[in-house]
């Protein structure tokens, strides 16, 4: 298991985000159609960056008819900031506040936590970046590996609409588990934002895990060092998990990058990571 960094105290700096917790369809990969719960209209709400010893404000604004709430990983705060009951909970209409110490580095996700199995079903999840003051610049590369559910889908290729009858137009059909395990909120090479980079770069991974799954995260062609000090290339993250790993890149080429359960590779947990030369 990874050990934690240092812990940062407060640096006197504070970065504030607004989130909007909005209803809306949000299109998985051709004709995957979710009726997804987002923070800014998107799977995964947007990432948010910080430094090591910020003070982090969130305000989350719940433009929906259901509660939501955000709860995050590794920094401090006090209970009423944990998004779990009482005042930490946004009824539909209202603003809640939080407040967290983001007191160590890394990547961690965050998440509805006011009905935990559904919220983060629908997609209110995201990762934070927390940056140690003294890193070494590079190329990051956020990843957030999530699950959705087949019941929440208003529509998938291949499948009848249960009113119409109708089987939809467009896209393909990739058996029983398609469009069922995403990253960075989508499926599969062709929905997926290919990752990209060049010989030379420091490539720094963000992974965050946050679903109803464990996922592997393997990268074709590259391989780093685990916080044993072992070499790897897959690296286990079960929900609620994350890592940061980083490797000189050394290779061309037009890599696969995917989760190794097989099911989860072919439900959409497939992408690329394009490096060019120097
Ligand atoms: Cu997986």
């Amino acid at each position: 298991m990874a050990v934690p960094g240092p812990r940062y105290a407060p640096n006197g700096q504070t970065k504030t985000f607004d989130l909007r917790v909005e209803d809306k369809v949000w299109e998985v990969g051709p004709s995957a159609l979710y009726n997804a719960w987002t923070f800014n209209g998107t799977i995964p709400g947007p990432t948010l960056e910080v430094t090591a010893g910020d003070r982090v404000v969130i305000r989350l604004t719940n433009n929906s008819n259901h509660r939501a709430s955000v709860h995050t990983h590794l920094a401090e705060f006090e209970q009423v900031q944990d998004g779990v009951d009482g005042p930490s909970i946004a009824e539909p209409g209202e603003t809640v506040t939080y407040e967290w110490l983001a007191a160590y580095a890394g990547v961690v996700p965050y998440h509805d936590h006011a009905d935990e199995g559904e919220g983060v079903a629908r997609g209110l999840l995201g990762a934070m970046v927390v940056h140690a003051p003294d890193e070494a610049p590079a190329n990051e590369h956020v990843v957030v590996l999530s699950d959705l559910a087949t019941e929440y889908f208003a529509q998938l290729p291949g499948v009848a609409d249960p009113v119409t009858g109708m089987i939809p137009e467009g896209g393909t059909y990739r058996g029983p588990h398609q469009y069922m395990h995403i990253m960075n909120g989508h499926a599969y090479e062709e929905s997926i934002p290919p990752f990209t980079g060049r010989v030379g770069d420091l490539s720094r991974w963000r992974v965050v895990s946050i679903g109803i799954e464990a996922h592997t995260f393997h990268i074709h062609g590259h391989r780093w060092l685990e916080p044993d000090g072992s070499v790897t290339d897959n690296i286990q993250l079960a929900p609620g998990t994350y890592r940061t790993f980083e490797f000189q890149e050394d290779r061309v080429g037009d890599w696969l990058v995917h989760c190794h359960f097989p099911n989860h590779a072919g439900g959409g947990m497939m992408a690329r990571y394009q490096v060019t030369g120097p």
